[in-house]
């Protein structure tokens, strides 16, 4: 029997501009969206898109520490690591969470991620060469998350910016690690130091890129801010990143790997370099140095995790059952 073709579904009705500007009001007197209000469609999906790519950076930012675990130096080292990622899980479950308060299935966020649709932080395409790596995400990433979460908790919608309050004061913990791992390498041996150095080296510019394009160059800006997703550009975040994080280097005696980087006694601003927009450009369309290995990864996760969730499913059917029947 020939399968009977498939109509489109119909295409969502066109927002009343009286409810548009009722939701404008709101935003514009700072109250906070719940999932039961009435939005934009185009809020609905931008929100989507951000929150399932922060969401899917948390699982794949598991990858590049969950790599060190075996390895790390001493029992105090490896408990803080594995409570780290565990915490990553976590926030990544949590931001799904939020994300289906939009309507979307996580299964169907965890589909695109694993297929290559969706993004993740380009940031967790960079391998993990070394222990002092585990130190230097900490510091850099873990600190640019903060610097760009502490707004978010701020965000119009209420979900994520209840998330990213409790996400942040892990981050704090995270970064604090990172950072007095790095602290105790850097009073260590010259190879000690040498592996410290290499890490920042090799880490600080693609931190500077998670924080998105420059504003000449962000497509979403514009209208996440209008929306007060968010409440700050991605250039201005990233110069809070630089100007917080340079002091940290000169405590602890490390060279942040920046020949034009200088203070701006007018501004107040560590200035600095230029970004390599075009290593930005091919990790985020699939080509950074680890895309495929993490990808690769995660399929691998969900498929031999098939079972337990079968399994959980199964249990949740049969206890439905019970009280059913009671
Ligand atoms: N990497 O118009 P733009 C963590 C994409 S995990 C990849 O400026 P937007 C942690 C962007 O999606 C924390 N893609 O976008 C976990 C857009 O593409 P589409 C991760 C990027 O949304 C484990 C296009 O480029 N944090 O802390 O206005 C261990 C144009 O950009 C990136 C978040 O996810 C990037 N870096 O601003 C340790 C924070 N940058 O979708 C630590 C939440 C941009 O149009 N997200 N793109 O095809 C945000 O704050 C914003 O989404 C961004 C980008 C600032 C990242």
């Amino acid at each position: 029997m020939a399968t009977p073709a498939k109509t489109p579904p119909p295409a969502p009705p066109a927002d009343d501009p009286a409810l548009v500007a009722a939701f404008e009001a709101r935003i514009a007197a700072g109250e906070s969206i719940e999932p039961k209000d009435w939005m934009p469609a185009r809020y609905r999906k931008q929100l989507t898109r951000m929150m399932a790519q922060h969401a899917h950076s948390e699982i794949v930012g598991m990858l590049p520490e969950g790599n060190w675990i075996t390895r790390a130096p001493t029992l105090r080292r490896k408990m803080s690591l594995i409570a780290k990622v565990q915490d990553e899980a976590g926030h990544g479950l949590y931001i799904y969470c939020g994300t289906e308060t939009l309507g979307v299935e996580r299964d169907e966020l965890v589909e695109q991620l694993h297929d290559g649709r969706a993004k993740y932080s380009s940031i967790f395409n960079y391998p993990t060469l070394s222990w002092a790596d585990m130190g230097v995400i900490g510091w850099f990433v873990d600190g640019a998350a903060i610097v760009n979460q502490t707004v978010l908790a701020k965000a119009s919608y209420g979900p994520y910016a209840r998330a990213m309050v409790r996400i942040c004061k892990e981050e704090n913990f995270h970064k604090r690690q990172g950072y007095e791992i790095c602290a105790t390498l850097a009073k260590g041996t010259p190879a000690q130091r040498a592996m410290l150095q290499d890490a920042i080296d090799r880490f600080w510019w693609p931190s500077l890129m998670m924080f998105g394009p420059s504003d000449k160059d962000s497509p979403n800006s514009a209208e996440l801010l209008r929306w007060r997703v968010k409440r700050k550009t991605n250039d201005e975040l990233r110069q809070r990143f630089v100007n917080l994080t340079v002091p940290q280097a000169q405590a602890i005696g490390v060279t942040l790997p920046d020949p034009d980087l200088r203070f701006n006694e007018e501004t107040k601003n560590w200035e600095f370099g230029e970004i390599d927009w075009a290593e930005f450009r091919e990790v985020i369309s699939g080509n950074g140095p680890c895309n495929r290995e993490r990808l690769a990864a995660r399929n691998a996760a969900h498929a031999e995790g098939a079972w337990v969730r079968e399994a959980a499913l199964a249990h949740a059917a049969k206890r439905h059952r019970t009280t059913e029947a009671a």
